[in-house]
């Protein structure tokens, strides 16, 4: 095994009980990637499988250029790929699934793109997508979501995309959090679009193991936007407002659930931004507003509670 000291390409893997992709994993990239100084960081969270004892060997027997991080507890891919990028040493990194679903040729591709054109990041788009009906209406809605968000990422094809490779620095200075859902997101919002160059990546379907698709992600990815974009979550707690209202207008039977509704998602959208103080104090203003302006203003009244609930929280937020 030959480690260089800062190779060209730092491949980071998350994986998670990958054993059976591993071997076919490394065998690909390592084929791609002739002829490039590379290396791989495999990030394990102490797979029962023995995803790192695989790795490891492979690296031993067939000399591919790869470090193995192993940590305790299973602590999420995108912590993996902040701790394997630390972990890392090439000019550009690279992210890369090692579920297969991402074909390791294109890394090899967006790598000779950056290097031709100069790019700082190049970030992979799907063509064809084949994954299950449902997962790919999901992901629809979060790059529409992204794109209606943040001005930064109108351009691209696939500001969702979760297959990327970047010059290092651009890593550095973008703030990714451990628990978001679209980690590359802040990447994208940040770099200029001349500097970005897009490939065209043919998505497949895992071929072996499971995914481990989180339930409540709708709420982390919106709170993601609301701190890429700064505003996004304030247009959704308007939204809410209002439409509890329209509910009630349809009919009252469905307006008091509605009500309901609207005040667990505000709540739940809100609660990690400004506070359960925050929240009680927006929630306060709004309720007195309708009660005291609902008798004369009628429909207008709860409109002006929505909005100075929604300012309330802009402002508790920028504190
Ligand atoms: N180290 C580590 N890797 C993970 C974890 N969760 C997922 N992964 C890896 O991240 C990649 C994507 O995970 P996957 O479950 O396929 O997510 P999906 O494609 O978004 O459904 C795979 O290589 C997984 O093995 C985790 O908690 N820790
Ligand atoms: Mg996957």
């Amino acid at each position: 095994m030959r480690l260089e000291e800062e190779p060209l390409l730092s491949i980071i893997v998350p994986a998670y009980n990958e054993a059976e992709n591993i071997p076919r994993l490394l065998e690909r990239v390592h084929r791609a990637l002739q002829g490039i100084s590379y290396e791989i960081v495999i990030v394990d969270d102490g797979s029962p499988d023995g995803t790192s004892e695989i790795a490891r060997g492979l690296a031993v027997s067939r000399g591919y250029p790869l470090r193995v991080l192993q940590r305790r507890g299973v602590r999420g891919k995108v912590s993996a790929l902040l701790d394997g990028f630390k972990a890392s040493r090439g000019v550009y990194v690279a992210f890369l699934d090692a579920d297969l679903e991402w074909p390791p040729e294109a890394v090899r591709r967006m790598m000779d793109l950056a290097i031709t054109e100069g790019y700082k990041v190049v970030v992979g788009y799907r063509r064809s997508d084949r994954r299950p009906f449902l997962r790919r209406v999901i992901s629809w809605g979060a790059r529409l979501l992204s794109k209606l968000g943040i001005p930064g990422v109108r351009g691209l094809r696939d500001p969702t995309s979760e297959l990327l490779l970047a010059r290092r620095e651009v890593i550095e200075g973008a703030r990714i959090k451990d628990w978001y859902i679209k980690p590359f997101l802040p990447v994208l919002a940040k770099v200029d679009r001349k500097d970005v160059g897009e490939v065209e990546i043919e998505q497949s379907s895992r071929v072996s193991g499971e995914s481990k698709f989180r339930p409540f992600w709708i709420l982390e990815y919106l709170v993601e936007l609301e701190e890429v974009s700064g505003r996004v979550v304030l247009k959704f707690v308007f939204a809410a407002s209002l439409g509890a209202f329209a509910a009630n207008l349809v009919s009252p039977i469905i307006g008091i659930y509605s009500i309901f509704v609207s005040l667990g998602i505000r709540a739940a959208l809100l609660f990690k931004i400004i506070g359960l103080a925050g929240i009680l104090a927006s929630e306060a203003i709004s309720l007195l507003v309708k009660l005291l302006a609902m008798p004369s203003l009628g429909p207008l009244g709860w409109i002006l509670a929505a909005f100075l609930e929604t300012l309330t929280a802009t402002i508790l937020r920028s504190e």
